[in-house]
C-alpha cells in the first residue's frame, strides 16, 4: 500500500538550501511522484531562533514562487516554525506573533503548515508557563490548538513533538494523543535519530498513544553536526513494506548537499510508491542513471564509496571489500597474483573517477557539492594502491633488502597527504546521534552503534600491508 505523504523535510542543521536548489528538488520530487515539501532549516534564523521577526519581502516572494513551482508539479510546499527554543507558552502576544508568523505563509499560497517542538526542552522552563499548564505537552496541546483555531480549516497541520523518536510511549504522548485534534498529524523518526532500521511493529505504542498513523520523519540522507564529514550516497532502504498501515507518510530529511541527495530521495520515492516491490539495489542503480546524467558509471563507483550509514553500516565499496578478502585469502594460499591484479584494476578506475566525474557530469551543483569527497576518495584510493603495492613486492620473492625498501616506500608515501577529514570508504571516526530517548532525565544511547571508530576500508589495506611487512621482516635471531 502506498503512502499518503511523501516527500521531504529540509530539517537539517548547517547551511540550508538555496532557493534554486528547492525549486531544482521540487521538480524532480514531482516527477519522481512525491507529492510535499516542508520548508524547516534549522539553521534560518527566522525559522528558529528569531521565529518572532517576519521574513523580508524577498523571501516570501522566493517562498511564493516555490508554491507555485510546487504546485504546477504536483507537490504541496507547506512552512513549518520552530519557537521551542523562546516561546512562552502562556503568552497571548506569543501565540498571537506565531499565528501571524504563519498566517503569512497561508497568504502566500501554502495551505499546509507545520510546528516543530523538536530539539526543545523537554520540560516548562518559565515559571508563568508552569503556574498555567501542568505540562509541556498540555501546553504543545494548547498551543496547537490556538494556532488550529487562528487559522482556520484550510490549512493542514504536522507537528514534530518534544518527544519524536523511541519505540514507547510516555505522558508527553499520551496527553498528546488524547489532546490534539484528530486531523494534526504527528511525526516520529522510528527507534532513534537515524533510524538505521523502521519495523511496523515499534511504531505500535506510539500509535496507541497518539491514536493516529505517523507522519514518519526519516533522518536520511542527513548529515548534520558530528555528521558533516559524511556522504550518504546509498540507497533508502530497511523500512518495511507495510509501515504504510500505522503510518501517513515519510519525509526524508536530507543532506545539506541538495543535488547529492536526490540519490537516496529518488529511491526512497520508489519504496514510497510501491514498498511491496521496492528493491534498493535496482532502485539505485536506476537513481544513479538518472543523478549522474554525463558520467553514471563515476558516480556509480563514487558513490559505492559512499554507501556507509546508519542503514548501511557494513556498506564501505562491496568490491574492494572482495577484494581483500581475496588478497587475504591469497596471502593464506601463498598466491596472491590474481587477488593483486583484480585490485590494480579496481584502484585504477576508481582513480579514473575524479576526471570522469569533473568532465562528465552534466550536473555542475553536483559536482560542486562532492568536491571535497573527490579528494578524500582518490586520496583514500591512492593509500588503498600503495598499499597493494607494497603488498606485492612483500609477498613476492624480492630479496629482504627490497621488502625493507617497500616498507619504507609505503611509510613515505603515506605520510605525503594528511589523512582526509571528508570520508571515503568508511569513517575513521563518527558520532551518529542514536539516542533511545528525548526525555531529559531518561536520555542515553540507545542499541544501535553510535560512535563509530576505525572502519575506514583503506586503512585496513594498509594495515594489511604493514603487518605482512612486519612478519616478513621479524627480527631474526641473533648470529650465535
Ligand atoms: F525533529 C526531528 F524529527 C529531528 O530529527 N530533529 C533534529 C534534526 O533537525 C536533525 O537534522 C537530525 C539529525 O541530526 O536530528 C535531530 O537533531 C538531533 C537531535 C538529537 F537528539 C541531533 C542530535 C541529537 F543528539
Amino acid at each position: 500500500m502506498t503512502f499518503v505523504h511523501r516527500g521531504v523535510v529540509e530539517g537539517f542543521y548547517g547551511p540550508p538550501w538555496s532557493h534554486d536548489d528547492r525549486l531544482w528538488m521540487v521538480e524532480r520530487m514531482g516527477r519522481w511522484g512525491m507529492n510535499r515539501y516542508v520548508h524547516a532549516p534549522k539553521n534560518d534564523p527566522l525559522h528558529r531562533d528569531r521565529w518572532r521577526e517576519p521574513y523580508p519581502e524577498p523571501r516570501m516572494r522566493e517562498f511564493a514562487a516555490l508554491v507555485e513551482h510546487g504546485a504546477k508539479h504536483g507537490v504541496e510546499v507547506a512552512f513549518a516554525i520552530s519557537p521551542g527554543l523562546s516561546i512562552r507558552y502562556a503568552s497571548n502576544d506569543d501565540a498571537a506573533l506565531l499565528a501571524e508568523k504563519l498566517r503569512s505563509f497561508v497568504r502566500l499560497g501554502a495551505r499546509s503548515l507545520a510546528l516543530f517542538l523538536d530539539d526543545v526542552p523537554s520540560h516548562l522552563v518559565h515559571e508563568e508557563d508552569r503556574r498555567r499548564f501542568a505540562s509541556l505537552a498540555d501546553a504543545h496541546v494548547a498551543l496547537a490548538a490556538a494556532l488550529l483555531e487562528a487559522l482556520g480549516p484550510a490549512v493542514s497541520w504536522w507537528l514534530c513533538p518534544m518527544d519524536y523518536l523511541g519505540v514507547g510511549s510516555s505522558e508527553y504522548l499520551e496527553t498528546l494523543g488524547a489532546g490534539l485534534p484528530g486531523e494534526i498529524e504527528v511525526g516520529w523518526t522510528g527507534r532513534t535519530v537515524c533510524s538505521p532500521a523502521i519495523a511496523r511493529a515499534e511504531a505500535q505504542a506510539r500509535v496507541a498513544a497518539l491514536r493516529r498513523r505517523l507522519l514518519i520523519w526519516d533522518n536520511v540522507p542527513v548529515s548534520d553536526g558530528p555528521m558533516r564529514f559524511m556522504l550518504h550516497l546509498g540507497p533508502y532502504g530497511r523500512r518495511d513494506s507495510d509501515l504504510s498501515e500505522v503510518a501517513s507518510g515519510v519525509l526524508l530529511n536530507p543532506m545539506q548537499h541538495a543535488h547529492a541527495s536526490a540519490i537516496a530521495i529518488r529511491t526512497a520515492a520508489e519504496y514510497l510508491r510501491d514498498p511491496a516491490r521496492y528493491d534498493p539495489e535496482r532502485a539505485w542503480r536506476e537513481a544513479l542513471e538518472e543523478v549522474g546524467e554525463g558520467a553514471p558509471d563515476a558516480l556509480a563507483l563514487f558513490a559505492a564509496a559512499h554507501r556507509f550509514s546508519a542503514i548501511w553500516p557494513d556498506d564501505r565499496d562491496r568490491a574492494l571489500e572482495d577484494g581483500l578478502a581475496a588478497l587475504r585469502g591469497g596471502l593464506a594460499r601463498g598466491d596472491v597474483d590474481p587477488a593483486i591484479r583484480s585490485l590494480q584494476t579496481l584502484c585504477d578506475e576508481r582513480l579514473a573517477c575524479a576526471n570522469s566525474l569533473r568532465e562528465g557530469l552534466t550536473d555542475r551543483a553536483l559536482l560542486a557539492e562532492i568536491e571535497p569527497w573527490i579528494a578524500s576518495h582518490r586520496i583514500e584510493t591512492q593509500r588503498i594502491r600503495w598499499a597493494v603495492d607494497a603488498v606485492t613486492a612483500l609477498a613476492g620473492s624480492a630479496g629482504a633488502a627490497a621488502k625493507v625498501a617497500a616498507l619504507f616506500g609505503l611509510e613515505v608515501r603515506l605520510g605525503i597527504e594528511a589523512e582526509p577529514r571528508h570520508v571515503s570508504y568508511g569513517p575513521r571516526r563518527v558520532l551518529y546521534p542514536q539516542l533511545a530517548s528525548m526525555a531529559e532525565e531518561a536520555m542515553a544511547l540507545g542499541r544501535d552503534p553510535a560512535l563509530v571508530r576505525g572502519r575506514c576500508l583503506a586503512d585496513e589495506f594498509v594495515a594489511l600491508a604493514e603487518d605482512l611487512a612486519l612478519e616478513r621482516l621479524a627480527p631474526r635471531p641473533a648470529n650465535a
